[in-house]
């Protein structure tokens, strides 16, 4: 080659090194101009390899002619990368900046609140409003609690009633319901006193559609001086019509036996999804509630109140019943699954 062309040579590669610098915009085109000129095998480099073989007149006209073209190229790169990289960060700032939130809209995943949810904010609601205080209660409990202090000796039948979850622990127990609220709040609070508490509860019993080992009750105690059956009837008719949002629920009482409460009564009310009779009421036009009465005097001296001086009454009914009525669910199962179809509809 002749010296002339290697000169043409130089001239037109700076060029082309230098337009290709020019047009990169992004750091990667940018790199893309060094692996393509730059490298040690680049052409830039193999230019360089030749000065060695050459003769020492022809060395002095090269020379600084390729160490310019080595050095103009190199630093225009470093030049180029920069500002890129500038260009680069002001874009993503911008970008930033300029970010709608409201124009991202993710995929959102709407959860919904539990049937009971629903149901014991309404009842509770009605009871808030006429006094009551709302109480929650453990559920592991000790034996005392969830049975003696409610007039259930170790010895007494009525303990087969509730076949009971017995914890590895000593005398502890889930609790077979939400009667050991009325006990704790009665030992903590002196009359008068009025209490609304719902809960999970646990019995060691096979499940079927309408029964489960894990279920919830609500419980209600009033216990104040000269109360009566007529107070304990217009609560659980406020209970009622809350939940139903119906007004004048007809009910029933029949005589009942639980050995924490003296009289005490069975609740049924009258079906609301009938008139003549249905598959709800078996044909009977009355659904049964759960069990209530007049606080027993054994349970009032449990908790060092006098039952000469105060009486009161409580129930406590089958909440998971209650919420299978209200919305028409016919397997008990389903409330405790996490069945997301289920939980959906609500
Ligand atoms: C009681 O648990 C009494 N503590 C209720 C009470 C309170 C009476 C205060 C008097 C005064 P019982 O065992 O009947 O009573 O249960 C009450 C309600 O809980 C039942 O009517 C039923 O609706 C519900 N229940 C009981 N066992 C289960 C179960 N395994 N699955 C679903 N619901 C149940």
């Amino acid at each position: 080659m002749l010296m002339r062309d290697l000169k043409k040579i130089i001239r037109e590669l700076e060029e082309k090194i230098l337009a290709a610098l020019n047009k990169a915009q992004t750091e990667k085109e940018v790199e893309q101009v060094r692996l393509d000129y730059l490298t040690r095998q680049g052409p830039v480099a193999q230019l360089m390899n030749r000065l060695k073989t050459m003769e020492a007149k022809d060395k002095k006209v090269f020379g600084p002619l390729l160490n310019d073209l080595r050095q103009k190229t190199s630093e225009t790169f470093e030049q180029r990368l920069l500002q890129v990289k500038e260009t680069e960060r002001i874009a993503l700032q911008k970008k930033k900046t300029l970010f709608d939130v409201t124009a991202y809209k993710p995929k959102t995943l709407y959860g919904s609140l539990h049937p009971y949810s629903y149901v014991i904010e309404k009842i509770e609601n009605v009871f808030i409003s006429m006094g009551y205080a709302i109480v929650d209660s453990q559920e592991i409990e000790d034996e005392f609690t969830n049975f003696e202090a409610l007039n259930i000796p170790a010895d007494h039948p009525a303990r087969d009633m509730q076949d009971t979850l017995w914890l590895d622990l000593p005398d502890r127990l889930m609790r077979t319901h939400t009667s050991n609220a009325q006990i704790r709040h009665m030992q903590q609070h002196k009359p008068p006193l009025a209490i609304l508490s719902s809960g999970r509860c646990y019995r060691y019993e096979a499940t079927d559609a309408t029964h489960d080992y894990t279920f919830m009750q609500t419980e209600c105690l009033m216990v104040a001086e000269n109360i009566s059956m007529a107070n304990l009837i217009a609560a659980i008719k406020a209970f009622l019509e809350a939940l139903f949002e119906k007004k004048d629920i007809k009910m029933r009482v029949r005589p009942s036996y639980f050995p924490f409460v003296e009289p005490g009564i069975e609740a049924d009310m009258q079906c609301i999804f009938c008139t003549k009779g249905c598959s709800v009421c078996k044909g009977t036009r009355w659904i049964e509630i759960g069990g209530a009465g007049l606080v027993h005097p054994n349970v009032l001296k449990a908790c060092k109140i006098d039952p000469e001086k105060y009486n009161g009454f409580a129930f406590g009914f089958g909440l998971t019943r209650l919420t299978m009525l209200k919305y028409g669910i016919n397997d008990i199962r389903v409330l405790n699954s996490g069945n997301l179809d289920f939980l959906r509809q609500f």
